[in-house]
Parts: C-alpha cells; sequence; structure tokens
C-alpha cells in the first residue's frame, strides 16, 4: 500500500503517472480540504474532487480542475440574479457539488459522502478527506484575511501575504483510516504540491505529523519548486511570506522532522549537499510532468526510492 498526501494540479499530475505502475487498489490518497469552499449553497471539495475527477478518467487535466468536456450553462444563468461567478463551477460538476451538499446535510461524513462518490464513477483507490471537521486555509493580506480560494482565484494571488493560517486544525481529528494508513503503508509520498496551502492543512491537522515521524515506512517527497520558482501556482510566494527559501532547500525545511528522501529536479542538483547536511537524502530526476512519459517516470523514480536500500530510519 502506498499513501499520498496531495492537494492540487501537481499531485494529480504524479497521481496520473503512478496510476499506471501501481494497481489502484493499494493506492491511497489523503487530501487536502483547506480549500473546500461554499458556492451557492453547495459544499466545494477541489482537492478531493480533482484527484476524484483524474481517477475516474473525468478530469480536465489541461485545466487541472473540473470536468472536460463540461459546459457553464449554470454559471451564465446565475451571472442574472447577481450571484459571485469568479469560482466557475461546470454544469457536470455542478452535480457533484448537490450530491455531496446532500449527504452532507442527511448527516453522512465527509469521508463516507467522498467514498460514495467514488464508488459511484468507479474509482479503485481510495480517498480520503484529512479530516472530517471543517480546516479553513486563510491567507492573511494587509486589507484582511482571504480564503483560500478568495486568494487564489478571485484576486489570482495578487495579494501581499503577510501569514498563512489552518483554521481549526489543531482541534481537527484525522478522518477514520488517516493514520492508518500513514503508519501501515510500505511508504508515503508527499506530492509535488504547495508545501504551504495543499500540504500544509493535512500536516495541521493533529495527530498526522507526528504519525509521519513515527511511521516505519519510508517519507518521501518531491519538490515542487524548480531552479527558485513553483512549477505552478503561489507556492514560492507564499513560503517567501513565511520566511522560507523558495528552492528545495526550503521545501526540505518544511519537511525535515518526517522527511526520509527529496526528489528534486536535475535543474536543482547542486543542491544536494546542502540538503543532505539537513539529514535528508536526495534522488535527482526530471520532476516537469510535461506529458504522460514524464509523469510515469516520476512515479517509477518515487517506487525506487521507496525500494532502494538505504539502511534503517
Ligand atoms: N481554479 C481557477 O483558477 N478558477 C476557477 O474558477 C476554479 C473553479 C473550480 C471549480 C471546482 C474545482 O474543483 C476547482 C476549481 N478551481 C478553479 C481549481 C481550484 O481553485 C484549485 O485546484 C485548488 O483549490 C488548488 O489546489
Amino acid at each position: 500500500m502506498i499513501t499520498i498526501l496531495a492537494g492540487g494540479t501537481g499531485a494529480a499530475k504524479f497521481v496520473r503517472g503512478l496510476s499506471e505502475i501501481v494497481p489502484p487498489e493499494e493506492i491511497t490518497i489523503i487530501s487536502n480540504t483547506g480549500d473546500d469552499c461554499v458556492v451557492w449553497s453547495l459544499h466545494v471539495s477541489p482537492d478531493l474532487d480533482t484527484i476524484m475527477y483524474l481517477l475516474a478518467g473525468l478530469l480536465d487535466e489541461e485545466r487541472g480542475w473540473g470536468v472536460k468536456g463540461d459546459t457553464f450553462t449554470c454559471l451564465q444563468a446565475m451571472k442574472r440574479y447577481d450571484e459571485p461567478t469568479w469560482f466557475q463551477l461546470g454544469d457536470r460538476d455542478l452535480a457533484t457539488h448537490i450530491q455531496r451538499t446532500k449527504w452532507l446535510h442527511e448527516g453522512l461524513m465527509l469521508s463516507e459522502v467522498t467514498a460514495c462518490l467514488c464508488r459511484s464513477l468507479g474509482v479503485r483507490a481510495r480517498i480520503l478527506p484529512m479530516s472530517n471537521d471543517r480546516v479553513e486555509t486563510r491567507i492573511y493580506t494587509p486589507h484582511g484575511a482571504l480564503s483560500f480560494q478568495e486568494f487564489f482565484v478571485r484576486e489570482r494571488w495578487s495579494s501581499e501575504v503577510t501569514g498563512v493560517e489552518f483554521h481549526g486544525g489543531q482541534r481537527a481529528l484525522a478522518s477514520p483510516g488517516v493514520i492508518e494508513a500513514i503508519r501501515e503503508s510500505d511508504g508515503v509520498v508527499i506530492a509535488p504540491s504547495n508545501p504551504i496551502t495543499s500540504v500544509g492543512p493535512i500536516l495541521s491537522v493533529k495527530g498526522i505529523r507526528p504519525a509521519l515521524v513515527d511511521t516505519p515506512a519510508r517519507v518521501i517527497a518531491i519538490s515542487p519548486i524548480v531552479g527558485g520558482q513553483a512549477v505552478s501556482g503561489p507556492a514560492g510566494k507564499l513560503m517567501e511570506a513565511l520566511g522560507y527559501k523558495v528552492s528545495a532547500l526550503g521545501v526540505t525545511q518544511i519537511y525535515r522532522d518526517f522527511l526520509d528522501v527529496l526528489i528534486i529536479d536535475e535543474h536543482d542538483a547542486a543542491l544536494s549537499p546542502e540538503i543532505e547536511r539537513l539529514g535528508v537524502r536526495v534522488t535527482v530526476a526530471n520532476t516537469i510532468m510535461h506529458d504522460l512519459a514524464a509523469k510515469v517516470d516520476l512515479a517509477k523514480t518515487a517506487m525506487e526510492c521507496l525500494r532502494t536500500d538505504w539502511g534503517r530510519k
């Protein structure tokens, strides 16, 4: 069993490659829910849905979110009611949010709802929300706090960032199966996701970070920072705002207490000695996943890192 900590488009690309070489029944994905939002009274879980759609063969892989070939007729109609339409929900995607919201109102937990949605869509890998409790990523700016989607989509991450909070994280309990997956896996992979706002909320949930520190499984991560820049999105901006170096070294600092191996890009090979001085082994590979072959190659590298005999933890 391989457990992946995932959030956003980088994770989806990695899981796409992994799904070509590991049977779905052997994959558990622990997904960020700090980006969840309520749109038109519907509960939207973007990172859960991205992985779910990917594994169901429904994801718009070019955009990195939503359902491929979706239409936006409802969104256009909502404009006539002066409802906010900056967060674009497609018509087919809406069915997922309507169903999720219905089941949540009927009293199911988010993890149960996710399992039901996955079953309906034929997803055989296990997708677990990090928590059934609400953990909300808040981005602080000089003009006040924004939710993650306000910062990321509405403001196109242009606001100055003065802080990040995972509101509710310390009280939140890991959802059923999360701690066991980390403890009992053959390996744990932190996907090449934003370490602050995709992986950070997962690590904020009570018990998850200690489980990563204690697990007998090897824990590896793939750096989402290449050549001093995020491969996509605001990871660099957020790392800088929180005082980390925008480099694979900064990624190491964030994960250092539980990380065994960091996969860094070929462009960053020169950082290897400094990273290894922090007690983390390094593997150098092409981490830019432009096509399916590159996604599969990176997944194979990650699986080799889990298998290589580097001695015990
Ligand atoms: N990202 C955008 O950049 N613009 C959107 O309008 C947008 C809508 C959207 C709807 C459903 C969904 O599941 C994801 C959506 N995303 C959109 C992506 C989302 O903001 C990000 O993938 C994550 O929250 C970051 O991991």
